[in-house]
């Protein structure tokens, strides 16, 4: 499979999806999108018929407002019915709500509000070294929710544990809701940051899925500590009017800028024809 054109066609469920739903997290949904797609399409040990097997690898949306992302791959992925997501996204009583919901096949666990995610994953790493199981815990975090302190306890935690069995990824498009993340809470440097905690750190272009995927080989082969790959990401990737932007954090396009976004994105989905 070519999973750069996958990440394309992805991009364009998202568009659509927040479009016809008249809400959502569009600029984070387009930034991570290379990361879920080369985890969910390659890199992770996840079958839909069998979500209760206690080998598979975990997923943790630790950013879960970019949920439509994780969704439209599930919903390719064959977890669920895609029309059925299309019609009841964030609409009363779906089960199809705007964050993550365990009550959806596929999703491990609820989130939304910051900082919770890495704490789980953690958790979930420690539980596949005592059962003596073999799976790998991937959580993405937003580079604003790095501002959140519960993550570093997490992270001290995933050190001591010497939890190779663990990769984060930050999502780091130096942007969150208001701004920028340097004008609202300092986030540089990640890399140092992590570092002095004792984790491996890769830092890497993160719409490359190349070099995404070379960092998730480079995890998969680092003992005795964990390892998170600082992905520097284009909040809105893909999308030139939405790119790099704060406002688009979580603004739906007009009639005229869905049109336009789609163009662009089918434009780009040619050079793989
Ligand atoms: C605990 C908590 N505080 C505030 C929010 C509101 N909120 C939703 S998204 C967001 C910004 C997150 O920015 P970032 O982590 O950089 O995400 P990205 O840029 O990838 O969208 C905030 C503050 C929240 N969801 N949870
Ligand atoms: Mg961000």
């Amino acid at each position: 499979m070519n999973l750069e054109a996958k990440a394309i066609d992805i991009r364009k469920d998202i568009v659509e999806l927040i479009y016809s739903a008249g809400c959502g997290h569009i600029g984070g949904d387009l930034s991570v999108t290379d990361i879920l797609v080369d985890l969910y399409y390659k890199q992770m040990n996840v079958d839909p018929k069998k979500m209760d097997d206690p080998d598979r690898d975990r997923f943790v949306l630790s950013k879960g407002h970019s949920v439509e992302a994780l969704y439209c791959i599930l919903a390719d992925r064959g977890f669920f019915d895609k029309k059925e997501l299309f019609d009841t996204y964030s609409k009363y009583e779906s089960k199809y709500i705007g964050h993550p919901n365990n009550k959806i096949n596929g999703v491990e666990m609820n989130t939304g509000s910051l900082g919770h995610g890495l704490g789980v994953a953690v958790g979930m790493a420690m539980a596949g070294k005592m059962d003596k199981r073999n799976y790998r815990v991937y959580a993405v975090l937003g580079d604003g929710e790095m501002a959140e302190g519960s993550n570093w306890e997490a992270i001290t935690a995933g050190a001591h544990y010497k939890l190779d069995n663990l990769t984060a990824f930050v999502d780091r498009n130096r942007l969150q809701i208001s701004g920028t993340t340097e004008e609202v809470m300092t986030a540089d440097s990640q890399e140092e940051r992590w570092a002095a905690f004792g984790w491996n750190v890769i830092s890497i272009p993160g719409n490359d899925m190349d070099a995404v995927d070379k960092a998730v080989e480079e995890a998969k082969n680092t003992k005795e500590r964990p390892t998170v790959i600082i992905a520097n990401t284009t909040k809105g990737c893909g999308v030139s009017f939405i790119e790099n932007k704060a406002a688009w954090h979580h603004k739906v396009p007009t009639e005229a800028e869905y049109e336009q976004a789609i163009k662009e994105l089918n434009e780009r989905r040619a050079q793989y024809e």
